[in-house]
């Protein structure tokens, strides 16, 4: 057993938003003795050693939203996006979504896999060591299997735990132009049966937007994933008011996601329903547009909020959540508690791992960051550096002065 010590850990225990001059054990990867500083002389007895920090310590970050197994990058929008095209233009012009599903389509699942481990390794030397990963850019059966198989390999080779999510509805594929009555029924009745029987994903989710899927389209793949046993998510309300949250709320999904434009009613609903709103500050800022989802607002209505990067090639190219975080508090006006709580138990919650990660509690999972900050505020406020100094996950040392350490 080891225990760490440090005047500022922030344990994101329900309830408590400051930081504790305190202590935790560590035994076998799990947390099994958390306090206040001194460290009780019997517990200390009992350790192998006792390791103190400086800076300040919170749980391993959880990125609760990421398009992460996907091939190529979207550079080329970014002149027509100055240029003032609209994200859904870009789309219709064949770009967007249709543009990363054709070069995952032609890469090869060993390339995805590579380009996905890059990515991940990035994703932990900024603090994040759960990251939910959704599909979406294969569309046809081969390619969507091939896209969670690399999950899962990635999932067990690599030390960020993976969640994850099949995405058929994000887009209508080519094959079924004119025909999205056709795809959603292909959906249902034949891709996702092959992923639960695969064991491939635990949730669903659905790009319920303007010219993508309507609510009755949207509700149409819910009801088949939950008829299939999946847990459900919804990209809702992203671009314009939809009644995507009303409908998250409806259909009993764990998560709404995006949120940019929810109405009131929908902010109502999702409390009331328990849903976990997971914001993604970083493609309101990507999208150059001025609004951003009404973070305050709904957690005074008593919504839990999540913050996510919502890594992707077209509106957010970032696998830094600390990127997300200073935008959601430049932008979104939270403070660093609100927003740290939303990169660790409000996302655990996000992804339905609170019992195992998100919290430095009794029986959790040891993942765990150091920052190179003073205090909480200090890592919001260092503006455009990575603060990490070190990342634990299930009690190893796997990122030494922002290097990975852990062994490939
Ligand atoms: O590739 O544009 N919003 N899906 C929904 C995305 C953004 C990803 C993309
Ligand atoms: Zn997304």
């Amino acid at each position: 057993m080891i225990i760490y010590s440090c005047k500022n850990i922030f344990t994101a225990k329900e309830g408590v938003d400051t930081a504790i001059d305190g202590y935790f054990a560590v035994e076998d990867g799990i947390i099994t003795a958390v306090g206040e500083n001194p460290i009780p002389a019997d517990l200390k007895e009992k350790a192998e050693k006792v390791e103190h920090f400086e800076g300040t310590i919170c749980p391993g970050f959880i990125d609760a939203h990421t398009h992460l197994v996907h091939g190529g990058a979207r550079e080329n929008e970014l002149q027509m996006k100055l240029a003032g095209k609209s994200y859904i233009e870009i789309h219709n012009a064949g770009g967007g979504i249709n543009s990363t599903v054709r070069s995952t389509r032609e890469t090869s699942h060993a390339d995805l896999k590579k380009k996905a481990l890059k990515h991940l390794d990035t994703m932990l030397i900024h603090g994040t060591t759960t990251v939910e990963s959704k599909s979406g850019y294969g569309l046809d059966m081969d390619t969507e299997i091939k896209c969670l198989e690399v999950n899962k390999e990635i999932n067990e080779e690599h030390p960020v735990d993976i969640v994850p999510t099949y995405m058929g509805a994000h887009a209508t594929p080519p094959e079924f132009k004119g025909n999205k009555d056709g795809y959603i029924k292909y959906m249902i009745e034949e891709v996702m049966p092959e992923v639960k029987k695969r064991g491939l994903a635990d949730f669903v989710d659905s790009f319920c937007e303007d010219e993508i899927f309507s609510v009755e389209e949207t509700e149409r793949v819910m009801q088949g994933a939950k008829d299939l046993g999946f847990n459900l998510k919804v990209h809702a309300d992203e671009i314009v008011p939809f009644n995507g949250a009303e409908l998250a709320a409806k259909m009993g999904a764990v998560s709404a996601e995006h949120l940019m434009a929810v109405s009131d009613q929908g902010i109502k609903d999702m409390a009331k329903a328990g849903v976990t709103a997971v914001l993604l500050p970083s493609t309101s800022f990507f999208l150059m547009s001025p609004i951003y989802a009404p973070a305050k607002k709904m957690i005074e209505e008593g919504v839990r909020v999540a913050i996510a990067t919502d890594f992707n090639p077209g509106s957010s190219p970032t696998e830094n959540l600390q990127m997300s975080m200073w935008v959601a508090c430049f932008k979104m006006k939270l403070t660093p508690a609100q927003i740290l709580r939303g990169v660790t138990l409000n996302a655990a919650h996000a992804v339905k791992r609170e019992k195992t990660v998100g919290s430095i509690e009794v029986g959790k999972q040891a993942d765990f960051v150091v920052f190179d900050a003073k205090n909480i505020d200090f890592i919001v406020y260092h503006l455009g550096v990575n603060s990490v100094s070190k990342v634990f996950k299930n009690g190893e040392l796997v990122v030494d002065e922002r290097r990975v350490v852990y062994k490939k």
